[in-house]
């Protein structure tokens, strides 16, 4: 099987009016191989003016969304809000949104059975904290996090979810997982889907790294047979983020 290699940005809370304009405008200057899926996360009030300025052939995505499609949930998105404003994906999971806002594996979950039956994918994101690796049981955190959307998906639904393997530790601290490291979690990862899913869900699905991924560090990662993508955060805020793109090539 062959993977569409995918992209991802994930801009976090950065970002403004005037940022999001030049960026689009170097972005869909920039060359982008046919056979690479690209996708960019951008904070909800920012996400219609994304999708009007960038490129048709990349995609955008919201960083997160709620269980319902409307009501009274003060503050909170749907996935058919996001869909509305041009939104294709969402990602969910995210560790900031684990850890800083306490959100729990059971509650990511329905946020993935809500986003795909509203027709969005999902880039679902899992990962250990650094007590957790050196206690030996990153693979355990990570079948944790995956079993509670295992779960409630259909097996069907797997085909609209690329799975972001982000090691906590590795996150904005310039502390980069090694292509070994992360070509090692993502093949246990996949290893793990073919029994807990199918063997047809385990060949298909991506599995993306994320966690300090930049210009210069990509291309060895991305070569490793079962790192199929990237999420990238701060260097999808610059123009170095094409050359994440391009990493393959
Ligand atoms: C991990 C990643 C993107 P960064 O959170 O999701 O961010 O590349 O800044 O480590």
């Amino acid at each position: 099987v062959s993977r569409t290699f995918w992209v991802g940005g994930n801009w976090k809370m950065n970002g403004s009016v005037a940022a999001i304009k030049d960026l689009a405008t170097t972005f869909n200057a920039g060359s982008s191989p046919s056979d690479v899926e690209v996708v960019i996360g951008a904070p909800f009030v920012y996400v219609h003016l994304l999708s009007e300025s960038l490129r048709k052939d990349w995609a955008v995505a919201g960083e997160n969304c709620y269980v319902e499609s409307s009501g009274a949930y003060t503050g909170e998105i749907s996935p058919e809000m996001l869909k509305d404003v041009g939104a294709q994906w969402v990602i969910l999971g995210h560790s900031e949104r684990r850890s800083i806002l306490g959100e729990s594996d059971d509650f990511t979950a329905q946020k993935c059975v809500k986003a795909l039956a509203a027709g969005l994918k999902v880039a679902l994101c899992v990962g250990e904290l650094l007590e957790e690796r050196e206690a030996g049981i990153t693979q355990q955190v990570v079948e944790r996090q995956l079993d509670a959307v295992i779960k409630v998906l259909k097996e069907e639904d797997w085909a609209n979810v690329v799975i972001a393997y982000e090691p906590v530790w590795a996150i904005g601290t310039g502390k980069v997982a090694t292509p070994d490291q992360a070509q090692e979690t993502h093949a246990a990862i996949r290893e793990y889907l073919k029994k807990a899913i199918s063997p047809k869900v385990a060949e298909e699905i991506r599995i993306a790294y994320g966690g300090s991924v930049n210009g210069k560090n990509c291309k060895e990662a991305a070569q490793k047979p079962d790192v199929d993508g990237f999420l990238v955060g701060g260097a999808s805020l610059k123009p170095e983020f094409l050359d994440i793109v391009n990493a393959t090539q």
